[in-house]
């Protein structure tokens, strides 16, 4: 297994509802490491970029207004196999249908309030992380 990284976003509703250290802990007991990390308020421009891939689905607006509803926290993860890792630690798109003990079963709010965002390849992961991290922001 490779040593990976992976973009990680703590969504409004969980910094609205003071959760990010809760969600940070179950990160971390996963095994997955916090190697860069910071707290912004994305603009609208933004958002729609990092979101381009679902500019025609019907909900692409109403997620674009989520994501500026507030601040985030964009992350990076490192693991072994941190791509999928995370998205298993993350649980379902939809809440509903979100394994116990994920991150999405203990806090997500519905489909789109779902508390985080993580990349769904190492080769998306690369192009996130670049999004919002230079270099010199990622320790190991
Ligand atoms: P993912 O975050 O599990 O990878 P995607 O299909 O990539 O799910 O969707 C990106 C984000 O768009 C979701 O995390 C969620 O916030 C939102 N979203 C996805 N499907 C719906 C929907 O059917 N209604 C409203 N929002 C949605
Ligand atoms: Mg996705």
């Amino acid at each position: 297994m490779a040593l990976e990284r992976t973009l990680s976003i703590i969504k409004p509703d969980a910094t609205r509802r003071n959760v990010t250290g809760g969600i940070n802990a179950v990160i971390e007991k996963s095994g997955l490491r916090i190697v860069a990390q910071k707290r912004i308020q994305l603009t609208e421009n933004q958002a729609k970029a990092f979101y381009a891939v679902h500019a025609e689905r019907p909900f692409y607006n109403d997620l674009v207004q989520f994501m500026v509803s507030g601040p985030v926290v964009v992350q990076v993860l490192e693991a072994d196999n941190a791509v999928l890792k995370y998205r298993d630690v993350m649980g379902a798109t939809n809440p509903a249908n979100a394994d116990a003990g994920t991150i999405r079963a203990e806090f997500a709010e519905s489909i789109e309030a779902n508390s985080v965002h993580g990349s769904d390849s190492l080769e998306n992961a690369a192009i996130e992380i670049a999004f919002f991290f230079s270099g010199c922001e990622i320790t190991g």
